[in-house]
């Protein structure tokens, strides 16, 4: 096993990173930018390399201050985590040419799902279902319009270096489609210096659900099963979960086998994802594969009891996996919260200050992987995800009630956070009876956030409750007056009632 590794990152996931390797013995050295001097990544790792000042760009970007860090602190292997240089080939490529380790799939594999047409031929080729459509560019809108008219409307144009939704645009007739095929081009090239667009057939209301795959150097490929993350906004994931409610056994060994047929075909090693369309019938379509360990992997953790992040390591070291495929059943439900420094109440705001007060929930089921402490700093440098909430509970019910109990335990003072949307979410009866799509957040955000928010309807217990403390008093004096039996030895000198207390907390009553 390595002795020293690197870590390319920052927040929760250098955290995440720097906690596996303690317990696999392996010395850490964080990387940080200005912006970063007190953060708890750099506090917790061994060792800590200033690379810049506070821009990514001139920091977590910075491919060859990180190599060079690795070098001058003697670190045997670099783990990206995600995001920043995670997914950028030349990175990988650059960390290998050093003589480095690169804790990632190789090289080759993140350029051949780099390109999402190049990754739907790839899946084409190799018998994995994709949606309808071209896995060539278009050239022009009238070759647009015979494609569109074989496959029928609407239809999707997706940019070929895209992914995230960027550059895409959903076309309902002909007429539309040569002005969607400009415009998509335009965003297209703004975003990614890229102009190929190409087009599948729209599908109505899908399921976002992803497979976890694991794949060692030795040949060894495994499905860890699904995620479902439906819960988006603007296609930012908010709420993720392992298992799915529309997954069954059968779909989950199905649309396992296919993902571990995309990761051989990609020649993949390390952790990767496997994006899919779920359909409303159960069929479901390969939309791309993502070469790095993904925010949401702690749900999958919790329900197969394997560390992703200590695979990824003993992966790069060489081990072989030591699992069978038939093992891997997932047990229980778990379900993660993102935690960003966004008011939801006023169109997700970025919101930005110290953070004066944390108080963390914990108790059975619990997990917080969280890239923040109190006096943390909250900036507009970098993503405004603070930490993720995780629970697991026996059922999907359980875990829902859970997370509501440990939302509501989280407090966060000094910067807006997403908490309360989150509370909103856990108390929607749609949301809790899983009957989400990846349009679902948008068209019921505004019922959501014009609810009585909970922590109000608390209060508004509490004042009703203390009014009922108020008039059982009045009550009691009268009764013990009267027929004394009837009430508890002591009479007014019981306990307060929580009602009460509350009430005298909102100063209703002394
Ligand atoms: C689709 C689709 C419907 N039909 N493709 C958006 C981001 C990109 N990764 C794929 N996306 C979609 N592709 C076809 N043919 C609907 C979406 C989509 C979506 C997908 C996953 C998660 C959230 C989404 C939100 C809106 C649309």
């Amino acid at each position: 096993m390595f002795k020293k590794v690197l870590i390319a990152n920052r927040g929760e996931i250098a955290l995440r990173v720097i906690r596996a390797c303690q317990e696999l013995g392996i010395k850490t050295v964080a990387v940080y930018s200005e912006a970063d001097v007190r953060a708890p990544h750099v506090r917790e790792a061994d060792e800590a390399v200033l690379i810049g000042p506070p821009p990514s760009s001139e920091s977590y970007l910075r491919g060859e201050k990180i190599i060079e860090a690795a070098k001058l602190t003697h670190a045997e292997a670099i783990h990206p985590g995600y995001g920043f240089l995670s997914e950028r080939e030349w990175f990988a490529r650059a960390v290998r040419d050093a003589g480095i380790v690169w804790i990632g799939p190789p090289a080759e594999a993140i350029a051949a799902m780099g390109s999402k047409t190049a990754a739907r031929a790839l899946a084409v080729a190799n018998g994995v279902p994709v949606v309808p459509g071209t896995t060539e560019p278009l050239e022009n809108a009238k070759e647009a319009e015979n494609i569109a008219k074989k496959f029928g409307y609407p239809v999707l144009l997706k940019a070929a270096a895209g992914g995230g939704g960027k550059g895409m645009r959903m076309v309902s007739a002909p007429k539309e489609l040569a002005g969607a095929l400009e415009a998509a081009r335009r965003e297209a090239t703004s975003a990614f210096a890229d102009d190929a667009v190409y087009l599948e057939k729209f599908v109505a209301q899908p399921r976002h659900v992803e497979i976890q795959v694991l794949a060692d150097s030795h040949g060894t490929v495994l499905s860890l099963g699904e995620r479902e993350c439906s819960v988006q906004r603007r296609h930012q994931k908010m709420i993720e979960e392992s298992p799915s409610v529309a997954v069954t056994p059968e779909l989950r060994r199905k649309m396992g086998e296919t993902a571990v047929r995309v990761a051989r075909a990609a020649g993949y090693a390390n952790a990767g994802t496997c994006e899919f369309l779920l359909d409303q019938s159960g069929e479901f379509y390969f939309l791309e594969m993502n070469t790095r360990l993904q925010v949401e992997h702690p749900v999958t953790e919790l329900v197969t009891g394997i560390d992703i992040v200590q695979w990824q390591l003993r992966i790069a070291a060489g081990e072989k996996l030591p699992f069978r495929q038939e093992e891997i059943v997932p047990h229980g439900w778990a379900i993660e919260c993102r935690i960003t420094s966004e008011d939801a109440s006023n169109n997700f705001l970025p919101s930005t200050g110290r953070i004066r007060h944390l108080h963390l929930p914990s108790g059975p089921g619990v997990r917080w992987d969280g890239g923040v402490e109190s006096g943390s700093e909250v900036g507009l440098y970098y993503d405004p995800m603070l930490a993720k909430l995780i629970v697991w509970g026996a059922d999907r019910e359980q875990a829902v009630t859970r997370m509501r109990r440990a939302l509501v335990d989280l407090i966060i003072q000094g910067v807006e956070t997403s908490r309360d949307f989150h509370i909103r979410v856990m108390d929607d009866d749609e949301f809790r009876r899983g009957a989400i799509d990846v349009q679902w957040l948008e068209r019921r955000l505004a019922s959501i956030l014009e609810r009585p928010p909970s922590e109000e309807s608390v209060r508004v217990a509490a004042i009703a409750g203390a009014l009922l403390a108020e008039r059982d008093r009045g009550a009691r004096a009268v009764s013990t007056a009267g027929v004394g039996a009837a009430l508890p030895a002591g009479g007014g000198d019981v306990a307060p009632d929580p009602w009460t207390q509350a009430a005298r907390i909102d100063g209703l009553r002394d």
